[in-house]
């Protein structure tokens, strides 16, 4: 028995957890396991000492930043002390991208890096001594330790999203996860995950760092007949697209949104704004009518010096995204544009003040646009300018776990401080006190409960500041946000696409 463990990942939302059903998946006839998830309220410390009891010997955990590496760091160090024959196997983003900082705590034993479908299954028989298995060595993907020393093994490439079989729902409680609450995309939603890394290299983001410009899609025809699977099985109302970046290829999109037409889900996926720009206006017309409600798209900066230090890529510039706000609108789907401010750059204080400014002009031509403001925050992507410039300013990341789940760097994961020497009190300041009267001037439409007279007293509350340009101290739209319970647009946003 192998248990797999989805340790609590955010307080406000969940959804089924594709990673583990992914590996399950392949573990289907060859390993029996069973997936514990946190987020539904179960205690994975109880659940699995009672396994271990009746014999359980293996203990794969999937890890990204912040709140559910801080769960996975704490079941693993209480499970490895009190039952140190146990194996606990990393896997996911986090252990993906520090392994040696993983592997230097005494309560994991192994790290699979990247794509785990095979590798896994390798671990374990290797482990299980079965005729024919690999030695340690020679599982791609694979980071163990022997004494002191830490050994990486070569990367392990991904799999084509095609021979990945139908997902094995029935191992979790998918009703569990469809209850969450109606999203602005519809009742039931669902996570999917349609394809694999992104061919683009950009400085500042983890999934260039893995993935290395490598994209690979599941056919448009066994994604439509996935979703119509999950729409007549467990009667889904919408799907997120938690790919890196879903509509890589034109055809794949327009022949999925044929194939789902009429079926009366909303979806949602992540894009690159050039790449969409340059798509036929029938294609944008059948996402449309297929129910495409909303699209996540990085925008980065209004600055293009800056795109090309970012490793940005492609055709996208300042005008791109003014031509897409006005596409958009046209065709009824929301753009949710992601800036990255705080930029390593020689002007900070310049810099996000145009940004800020030209987002203005985005609301102007499109007020529906939702925006997403983070701060730049490094990740472990050495070959990039942006992560040598940022080391050169000061910038380094903790080399122990403990340190990593300590509440400075929960908050550099969740992108609210990024912990950068060069972003100052006051610019933080700068872009907090403007987000807040954006938010209030345009609540989001995200947000199902903003409705009627809460967002006529936002409008009129945030209206003389961003009329006026003044943003200090907004202390009347802060009470405010607490009297109404209003989100800012992030929820809908997992990545920086
Ligand atoms: C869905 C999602 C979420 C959901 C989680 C939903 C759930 N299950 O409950 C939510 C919304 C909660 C979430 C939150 C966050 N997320 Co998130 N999330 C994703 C997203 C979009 C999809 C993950 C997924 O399901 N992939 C599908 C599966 C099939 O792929 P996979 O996870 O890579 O799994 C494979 C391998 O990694 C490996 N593997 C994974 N787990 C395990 C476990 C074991 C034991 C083994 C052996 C192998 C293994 O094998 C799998 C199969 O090959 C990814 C981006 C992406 N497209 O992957 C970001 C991503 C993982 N998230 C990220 C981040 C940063 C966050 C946040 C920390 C911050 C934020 N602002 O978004 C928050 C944390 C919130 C908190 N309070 O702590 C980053 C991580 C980057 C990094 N530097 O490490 C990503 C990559 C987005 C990005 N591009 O920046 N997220
Ligand atoms: S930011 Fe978006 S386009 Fe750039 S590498 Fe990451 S996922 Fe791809």
């Amino acid at each position: 028995m192998i248990a797999l463990i989805n340790p609590k990942s955010a307080n406000w939302g969940f959804r089924v957890p594709n990673s583990l059903l992914t590996l399950g998946a392949f573990l289907e006839g060859r390993y029996d396991y069973t997936i514990i998830d946190e987020n539904l309220g179960v205690n994975a410390v109880n659940k699995l000492a009672k396994l271990i009891q009746n014999g359980l010997k293996y203990i794969g955990i999937t890890v990204m930043p912040a709140m559910q590496l801080r769960g996975a760091y704490s079941i693993s160090k209480e499970i490895k002390t009190r039952f140190p024959e146990v194996n606990i196997i990393w896997g996911g983003y986090f252990s993906s991208m520090h392994p040696n900082t993983v592997l230097k705590s005494p309560y994991i034993d192994f790290v699979l890096k990247g794509h785990a479908e095979y590798s896994f299954i390798e671990l374990l028989d290797s482990l299980e001594g079965k005729p024919g298995a690999k030695a340690l060595s020679q599982i791609a993907g694979l980071s163990y330790k022997s004494g002191d020393t830490i050994s990486h093994n070569q990367k392990a490439e991904p799999i084509d999203p095609d021979l990945i079989p139908r997902l094995p729902y029935h191992k979790v409680d998918v009703d569990k996860y469809l209850n969450f609450g109606k999203t602005y995309l519809g009742p039931r939603t669902i996570g999917y995950h349609s394809s694999v890394g992104c061919p683009f290299l950009c400085g500042f983001c983890a999934v260039a760092g893995i993935y290395k410009g490598k994209w690979l899609g599941r056919s448009a025809e066994l994604t439509a007949s996935d979703i119509i699977f999950l729409k007549e099985k467990y009667n889904i109302g919408a799907v997120e697209f938690h790919d890196n970046n879903f509509f890589v290829a034109e055809k794949r999109v327009y022949d999925f949104a044929k194939a789902v037409n009429g079926l009366g889900i909303g979806w949602w996926g992540e894009a690159r704004p050039d790449t969409v720009m340059k798509f036929s206006d029938e294609t944008w017309q059948m996402m449309a009518d297929a129910g495409c409600k909303m699209i996540f798209y990085g925008a980065e900066t209004s600055n293009d010096e800056l795109l090309k230090l970012m490793h940005k890529g492609g055709t996208q510039n300042a005008q791109t995204l003014l031509d897409l706000a006005e596409k958009s609108k046209k065709y009824g789907i929301v753009p949710e544009l992601s800036f990255v401010l705080g930029n390593p750059t020689d002007n900070v204080t310049r810099d996000i003040e145009t940004d800020l400014k030209f987002i203005k002009k985005i609301k102007a031509i499109n007020p529906a646009a939702e925006i997403v403001i983070y701060t730049y925050s490094p990740v472990n992507f050495e070959d990039s300018e942006m992560s040598l410039a940022a080391k050169l300013k000061g910038f380094d990341y903790p080399k122990s776990l403990e340190e990593w789940v300590s509440p400075k760097w929960q908050n550099f994961d969740l992108r609210k401080n990024p912990l950068t020497p060069w972003l100052k009190p006051h610019h933080f300041k700068m872009i907090r006190n403007f987000e807040k009267t954006l938010n209030a001037y345009y609540p989001t439409n995200s947000d199902l409960k903003i409705k009627g007279w809460k967002r006529s007293v936002l409008k009129l509350l945030g209206s003389w500041r961003y009329k006026t340009d003044f943003y200090t101290a907004p202390y009347e739209i802060m009470l405010t946000q607490k009297l109404l319970k209003y989100r800012q647009p992030e929820i809908e946003g997992f990545a920086q696409s």
